[in-house]
């Protein structure tokens, strides 16, 4: 089987060793840094999403699959860097003021990442302010919220007020998603996009950026 069929399926199977072991064969092969994440990364995390919508398989085999990407990842990130490729987007990602609640949210960041893009996590607990500085400094393509408390979920709405209140709402595309939001909740405060689960956040961003 050719390396970046391995690297899919050590992705697949949740084998970081495997998978950096197989980086490292590509890299000195001669493969160029952006097929290793291409060709390799990406398609692998695409697979593991497609599974996890499909209920066959869960949480627990989407971090572990996760955690083999970034143990290849962390290789090649030094050389895309100097090679000017650039990622899908960027997204800055928080749960909602007065929300500890972060497991959802890491799995989704993680989901961002094996898709291809460049994520700033700000944590949990994080107030409007920060959200709204974080979208300016980074020059983010999009704004993820997360919410798992329906006494936090609120928060969604008043950062978007503040995102129009600024003038800065057309720069940013939004989405949101955790256990208590709906599609009807995201239609309701104006947000661009709610995901059920992290694959669908993955194919949500890419849809808010486009091709
Ligand atoms: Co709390 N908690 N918790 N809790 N907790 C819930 C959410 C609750 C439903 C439990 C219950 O009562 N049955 C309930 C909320 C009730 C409600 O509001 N309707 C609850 C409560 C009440 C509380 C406290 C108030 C309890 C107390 O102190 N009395 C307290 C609040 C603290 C606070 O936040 N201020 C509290 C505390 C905690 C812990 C700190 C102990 C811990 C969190 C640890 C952590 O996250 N680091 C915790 C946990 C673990 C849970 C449960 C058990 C599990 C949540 C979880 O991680 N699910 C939860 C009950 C349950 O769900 N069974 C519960 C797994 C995770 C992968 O799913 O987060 O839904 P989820 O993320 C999914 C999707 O929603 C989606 O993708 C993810 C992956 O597929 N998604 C997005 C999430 N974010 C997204 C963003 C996107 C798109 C998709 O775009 C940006």
């Amino acid at each position: 089987m050719e390396v970046l069929e391995r690297i899919i399926a050590g992705i697949r199977n949740g084998d970081a060793s495997a998978v950096a072991a197989l980086t490292r064969e590509a890299l000195a092969n001669g493969a160029p840094p952006e097929d290793v994440l291409g060709k390799g990364f990406l398609p692998g995390m695409d697979i593991v999403g497609k599974l996890f919508k499909k209920n066959e398989i869960f949480i627990p085999e989407v971090l572990i699959a996760a955690q083999a990407m970034k143990a290849g990842m962390s290789l090649i990130r030094p050389l895309l860097a100097g090679s000017g490729v650039r990622p899908a987007g960027k997204v800055v990602i928080g749960t909602v003021k007065g929300d500890l609640h972060d497991i959802g949210k890491n799995i989704v960041i993680m989901m961002l990442e094996g898709a291809g893009f460049e994520v700033v996590d700000l944590g949990y607990d994080v107030p409007r302010e920060r959200f709204m500085e974080a979208v300016v400094k980074e020059a983010a393509d999009i704004l993820g919220m997360s919410a798992l408390l329906t006494t936090t979920m609120a928060s969604m709405k008043d950062v978007i007020q503040g995102l129009e209140a600024a003038g800065m709402r057309t720069n940013v595309k939004v989405m949101i998603g955790g256990a208590p939001v709906t599609q009807s909740y995201a239609d309701e405060i104006k947000a661009d996009g709610y995901a059920p689960d992290a694959a669908s956040a993955a194919d949500l961003a890419r849809a808010l950026v486009g091709p």
